[in-house]
């Protein structure tokens, strides 16, 4: 490069990554075929609109791009082009779930999510995001006791709160989610069912972790996770489920959506990074990543019960999923998870502090960490690196 300056730090990067251990469960490791179509020519082409309905002309490629993406991305989720649309223009997932509620959900209307202290996003309507401004939050959480979702607690909610459109599907939430309860609440209190799949899209697509597909009306998710794509989103909506234009035409929840995020919410398509999208749907199409989805959960669950074993509180008890909230605090007995999180960094493990259900501290300094094994499971990590890992975090907390 001739660029010395960012040369430098983009090395520096590499080397940070290469030399430290990723428990962040947002992240992961992209091929090298990934980064060679982010870093592709496609980048300099400006293509607003969708393939065939461009403003621009050139796009020969692009178009041929973007429907290849699309095609992948439904077949991967075994969805019926006939039912389902897939835009995969939306440059990250909070934009995509803003454009989903843009496209749906009445200004002013109700957006039920979990609350940001029990693993919801601050996109699913927290008051800081976008989204807790336009629309109002009908926020619910996890069980007191158990710390798992309370299916009935929350169908009283949605019946007394009638809200517009529900969202599952977590930030930080490591169980399995009920789909096909959450489209029984929906169907009581007449709500759009919204699925938030970003943690674990790729679970899903190695067929790892229940599927949400037979139940939600719109399915929402990051590439960059489980995924192991580049940074972007993709929005799944049904086409049979429509809304009533103001002539009075019903129109498509995937025609509304791809308004929304264009010419709604964004301009011309980041086109190299569909097609680094398209990339890495086909590598999460073959066996090898069926066989990783399925590691990445027996690793989060030997992390996970050995963390326990050493004496550390799991939220919930443990998981099922890629994902682990430890509580370090443990009123007061542990440690905070700022600190927590502060220490393992200067060992070079690398986490991300968090909340945790009924938190009792700040964000900035909450009672917990967060994490997650499917950067490492790609790097080739088994149960038994999870059980000399847990044994070396809790060495370097307890220290
Ligand atoms: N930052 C993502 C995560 O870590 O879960 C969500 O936006």
């Amino acid at each position: 490069m001739q660029d010395k300056q960012i040369e430098a730090l983009i090395k520096a990067e590499e080397v940070r990554q290469k030399k430290t251990i990723s428990l962040i469960a947002s992240e992961n490791y992209v091929s090298a075929d990934v980064l060679k179509a982010l870093g592709s020519k496609f980048t300099n082409k400006y293509s607003e609109g969708y393939p065939g309905h461009r403003y621009y002309k050139g796009q020969a490629y692009t178009d041929k791009v973007e429907e290849l993406c699309r095609e992948r991305a439904l077949k991967l989720f075994k969805l019926d082009s006939v039912k389902w649309g897939v835009n995969v223009q939306a440059l990250s997932g909070s934009p995509a779930n803003l454009a989903v509620y843009l496209a749906l959900v009445p200004k002013g209307g109700k957006v039920m999510g979990m609350s940001l202290d029990h693993g919801g996003h601050l996109t699913h309507g927290h008051k800081v995001s976008a989204t807790g401004k336009i629309w109002t939050q009908v926020p619910y959480g996890v069980n007191k006791d158990t710390e798992v979702l309370d299916y009935e607690e929350i169908k009283k909610l949605a019946i007394a709160e009638k809200p517009n459109m529900i969202i599952a599907g977590y930030t930080a939430y490591p169980r399995i989610v009920d789909f096909k309860k959450f489209r029984e609440i929906a169907d009581a209190c007449g709500a759009i069912l919204m699925v938030d799949m970003s943690h674990f899209a790729g679970l899903v697509a190695g067929e790892a972790y229940p599927s949400p597909f037979d139940y939600a009306d719109v399915v929402t998710t990051t590439v960059h996770k489980t995924l192991r794509g580049p940074r972007s989103a993709l929005i799944f909506s049904r086409k049979d489920k429509t809304q009533m234009s103001v002539k009075g035409n019903p129109i498509g929840f995937d025609v509304l959506i791809d308004k929304a995020v264009f010419p709604g919410l964004q301009g011309g398509p980041h086109m190299n990074q569909i097609a680094a999208v398209a990339v890495a749907l086909k590598e999460a199409a073959t066996p090898a990543f069926k066989k990783y989805a399925k590691q990445v959960m027996k690793n989060a669950k030997v992390l996970s019960d050995e963390l326990k074993k050493l004496g550390w509180k799991i939220i919930s008890g443990g998981t099922d999923s890629h994902l682990i909230l430890v509580d370090t605090f443990m009123n007061g007995q542990g440690i905070s998870g700022d600190e927590a999180s502060n220490k393992l960094e200067k060992e070079g493990i690398i986490v991300n502090k968090n909340t945790i259900p009924n938190e009792t501290r700040s964000p900035m300094d909450p009672s917990g960490i967060r994490l997650g094994t499917a950067g490492e499971t790609t790097r080739g990590a088994k149960e038994k690196d999870m059980i000399k890992l847990a044994q070396r975090i809790d060495k370097v907390l307890k220290k």
